[in-house]
Parts: structure tokens; sequence; C-alpha cells
């Protein structure tokens, strides 16, 4: 019996949850329920696309270019940032945020919740693709419920016998109108790594908007982001749990020229990056034993 009729066997949910095996041999699970669709490949526990039913057009965006291959992070959707956010902090051989996205995560439980919802979870255990990367024995899980919102829970639990320090993410990429048409409320006042031509700490007035490249970390923020989109006429709002810091990234023109693969011509003026992380400042000290979750939960309204 092939690798993906063993899952289907083990995990598939009658009309509901599926898998299937892409044209690069990955595995990829769709869901399809009363709520909306989504997709995620197993590689990464990488939610490629979320659309809710009542949505004309996807909330989590996916690049037209992105490409799906073994051992590559696939362009949009919602990377998990793992164990480590940005460059490693002393190693730039070591893949740019963490290994976690580019290696083989495992299906360990489905369900269908009593409201309809659709739930999956997914586990990077302490195997050979993780210890190639990181000496610290820990198990990541993430859980992610397809329902009226999208939710993402993310757990780190230290399986070793010290402490280590995390930093993390969920890298994800929001579906919108255009760039410069839009705002983003939630984090007035809040200080922040403006991560553009260096690194200087600023304080962010009012609500955010966009006329070039955007690259800001915002620290010791546990707050509520709403992206508002008039010319999709909606909000998106991102709510999050155990995470004090909030990534705000649009590459613009010439760095979106450069990356390749954020779709054709102005393909990047579409999606913007709302991040729910640990990072910069705020990365912690897991004790041994210990286990921590990040949580995110994301929304639409109509406006
Ligand atoms: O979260 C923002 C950021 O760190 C940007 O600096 C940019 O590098 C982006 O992530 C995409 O990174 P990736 O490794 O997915 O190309």
């Amino acid at each position: 019996m092939s690798n993906t009729a063993q899952i289907n066997k083990q995990f598939a949910i009658q009309d509901q949850l599926s898998f299937h095996e892409h044209d690069s041999g990955l595995v990829i699970a769709e869901i399809n329920n009363a709520f909306g669709q989504a997709s995620i490949c197993l590689q990464g526990a990488h939610l490629m696309s979320w659309q809710p039913k009542h949505e004309s057009v996807p909330v989590v965006w996916l690049s037209k270019d992105a490409k799906v291959l073994a051992g590559k992070s696939i362009r949009g959707g919602a990377p998990i940032c793992w164990p480590w956010f940005g460059a490693h902090s002393s190693d730039n051989t070591l893949p740019g945020h963490g290994h976690a996205r580019t290696v083989p995560w495992h299906v360990v439980e489905t369900g269908s919740e009593p409201c309809g919802a659709t739930r999956i979870t997914l586990r990077l255990s302490n195997n050979d693709a993780h210890q190639k990367f990181w000496a610290n024995p820990a198990i990541a899980e993430i859980t992610i419920v397809i329902g009226q919102a999208l939710r993402m829970e993310l757990s780190t639990e230290n399986t070793g016998s010290t402490s280590f320090t995390l930093t993390e993410a969920l890298h994800t990429y929001f579906e919108i109108s255009d760039i410069a048409k839009v705002n983003v409320s939630g984090l007035d006042q809040c200080t922040y790594w403006d991560k553009v031509g260096g690194s200087e700490l600023k304080q962010q007035v009012g609500d955010v908007t966009f006329d070039s490249e955007t690259d800001r970390v915002y620290i010791n923020t546990p707050a509520k982001c709403v992206i508002h989109d008039a010319g999709l006429g909606r909000e998106i709002h991102i709510a999050k749990a155990n995470s004090l810091s909030t990534i705000v990234w649009t590459p613009w023109t010439e760095k979106a020229n450069k990356m390749g693969d954020l779709g054709q011509a102005d393909g990047w003026r579409n999606m913007l990056c709302i991040e729910s992380a640990n990072a910069l400042d705020n990365g912690f000290e897991l004790a041994a034993g210990q286990k921590h979750t990040l949580i995110v939960e994301y929304s639409t309204q109509k406006i």
C-alpha cells in the first residue's frame, strides 16, 4: 500500500479531509467542509491556502509562482519558522527561519469537531532531519482547525535535559486587493525593529500603511491586528495568544523581483505578511520538560 493510501486509510475523514500525492512526490492534505477549503503540505506542515465559503478569493495567499518541491519552502501560505526566526544567531550555513518548513512532518491525529470544523495535528519529532539542524531534543506539533475561523496552535516541547532558546513565527501571507490600499490596525504606539536598511528601533504611530518595502518586527505586543481592505470589502482579523511579536512584511518591487517567486508582474501587490511570532527580544528560554504553545485565529468580516 502506498504511503498516501496508508495515510488516507488512517486519517482521511469522509466528505471533509483526504490526502493526495503532488507531482513533486510531496503529500498534500485537502480539506473541504461546510466552512471552506484549505490545503496543507505535509512537508513543513505548511498550510498553503485557506478560503472560507463566504469569501470570493482566498484569505491565505499562495503565489502563482510557488514551487512545491522537496526540501524547499513554498512561497505563500503559513510557513512555520522554527526553531528560530530569521537568520540563525551564529551559523549562517543554517537555513533562514529554521528547518521546520522544509522537512517532513507526520500526521498524528485528525477529527471532525461537533460544529463540523475539521482538525488535523502534525508532528515534527526528534528525527534525523531535525537533529541535522538543531542539537536540542524537542518535539514540534501544529494543530490546524478549519472552521468558521482558521485556528493554528504551534507547540514546542523540550524533551531534553537542558533549556534552550526558542524563536518562532507563523509567517502567514494574506491575500489583499492591493498593498497601497490597505492599512493595518492594532500596532499603534508599539515599538518595532525596522529591518529595512539596517535595524533601527522605532515606534508605530497610528495604523500601518504601505508605500515601500516594509519589514518590521513589532516587539512586546500581544495585540490583535486587523487588515482593513476596502478593495475586497473585508477585514482580516488576526488574533493571537502566547505571542509577543508581530512581523509586518511587504517586499515591494525591487526585493520582489529579486525573489522571483512572488508571481508574475506585480503579484506581490496582492499579498501582505502579518506574522504572529516570538522573535528578537521576545525569544525565550524553554526549560527541560516544558511545553509552549503559540496560538493564532484568523477570521474575516465584511465592510
Ligand atoms: O518575515 C519577514 C522576512 O524575514 C523578510 O525579511 C523576508 O526575508 C521574508 O521573511 C521571506 O523570507 P523567506 O526565507 O521565506 O524568503
